[in-house]
């Protein structure tokens, strides 16, 4: 057959972009070659419907010892009783929990995706909101942190039969025990969205949301490291308080409820192409180079934290605890669409973000978000983000003038090329 040249180059120039850019993206990483040579293997070619053991077709002997190994590897690094590999991505595995114990009109209760939330916690335009009577909590006004008060008051008011923690914009660590009270209190069941702070738990370096939160929800290529892809977890097994009634009678158990959830819920054949590639992503958590990463996000989090204040940013939450930055930047005049635009022709990607509180629209945006776990995987460290900070402040200064823009261009692609990428890929 004739090779695909339009594809395979546009491959070779993907990870050129890659390599010479500063990736800001905070839910963006760089697997590991190993990682991506077992998403791009023979594994994709099996149907595999079921769970390990438990498969509607032959020929699964194989598979099934890679997704157990992927199940076994996640239940070591949380410590944890339960863990299905399956879900295609994190909106899959957030839309598993939510179908597994929930009905159509049921409340639920999620931080405001205008606040750092997420689509998938309950916001109108996304499954969860047309499907769920959904209700928010937010961040205060003072200093950017959940306002636990307000969502306690939420909570008591809606009586929520589930109520969701985690964010995609948020730099804070969250207090899961507080959220854990206010939930038995209306006996409603918590899920923790850790999908950006995955690693930093792992690592022990965050509150662990385990022994509070029923269940736990994440990506895999986040601060994870791993391909593409989401996982749901438990730390105990337990009844479901409300009961399920199927076609073949009562469910009692959570685990079966979300592997059938998952399983013939809303996704058909896993991707054990991709279940292989998370296995291999947890083997590489599971070793002591993986704590120095997660170490290392933090620390450069924190200098560039510190580099963004000096030089007069309006932080959200006033810093971090965690791998992200959210800046408001009506300070400095210029909207979030326009610097992410103008920060991608200087080859540094990052994103465009809401604000809490914004007066901007979603495609505006008052503010950028900045993340660390793709230029730590790069090599860089603590000594280097005040010259990353430089080089975003010069151009969202001068965002009109190109020549300073190709000027920061040229020193990042020339800095850049000093962290080796790939360099088996030529
Ligand atoms: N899109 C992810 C992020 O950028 O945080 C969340 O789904």
């Amino acid at each position: 057959m004739q090779r695909d040249t339009a594809i395979f180059d546009l491959i070779q120039e993907e990870l050129h972009r890659q390599r010479r850019g500063l990736e800001l993206i905070a839910s963006e990483n760089f697997t590991s070659l190993q990682v991506m040579q077992a998403m791009g293997s023979v594994m994709t070619n099996k149907y595999a419907e079921g769970y390990p053991g438990k498969r509607y077709y032959g020929g699964c002997e194989v598979v099934d010892k890679s997704e157990q190994l992927a199940i076994d590897r996640l239940k070591a690094i949380f410590n944890i009783e339960y863990a299905n590999v399956q879900p295609h991505s994190g909106a899959q595995a957030n839309m598993a929990v939510q179908a597994a114990i929930l009905q159509p009109g049921d409340a639920i209760l999620g931080l405001d995706l205008s606040m750092g939330g997420h689509l998938t916690h309950g916001s109108p335009v996304a499954f969860s909101g047309k499907t769920y009577v959904a209700h928010h909590y937010g961040v205060k006004k003072e200093d950017g942190r959940v306002d636990y008060e307000a969502l306690e008051q939420k909570a008591l008011e809606v009586k929520p039969k589930l109520i969701i923690c985690g964010a995609s914009a948020y730099s804070r660590d969250w207090d899961y025990a507080r959220i854990r009270a206010v939930a038995d209190k209306i006996g409603a069941l918590v899920m923790a969205d850790i999908a950006h702070p995955a690693g930093l738990i792992a690592a022990g370096l965050l509150n662990s949301p385990f022994d509070h939160c029923h269940f736990i929800t994440s990506t895999t290529h986040k601060t994870l490291r791993g391909p593409r892809g989401g996982i749901i977890m438990m730390k105990h097994d337990f009844e479901n308080p409300w009961g399920h009634k199927t076609p073949k009678g009562e469910i009692k158990m959570m685990s079966n409820l979300l592997d059938l959830s998952v399983f013939p819920g809303i996704q058909g054949g896993p991707l054990e192409h991709v279940i292989a590639a998370k296995a291999v992503s947890f083997h590489e958590i599971l070793q002591d180079e993986y704590k120095v990463y997660a170490q290392q996000m933090i620390k450069n989090a924190q200098a560039m934290s510190q580099a963004f204040l000096e030089k007069g940013y309006d932080l959200v939450s006033g810093g971090t605890d965690n791998h992200l930055l959210l800046i408001d930047l009506r300070n400095k005049n210029i909207s979030g669409k326009k610097a992410e635009n103008t920060l991608v022709k200087a080859d540094i990607t990052l994103n465009k973000n809401m604000v809490p509180f914004d007066d901007k629209s979603p495609f505006i945006t008052s503010g950028i978000r900045v993340g660390v776990p793709a230029i730590t995987t790069r090599g860089l460290k603590e000594n280097d983000m005040q010259q990353v900070v430089n080089w975003l402040d010069r151009v969202l200064m001068h965002a009109d003038d190109e020549t300073v823009i190709s000027t920061v261009r040229g020193e990042v692609n020339e800095f850049m090329s000093g962290f080796s990428m790939y360099p088996e890929l030529g």
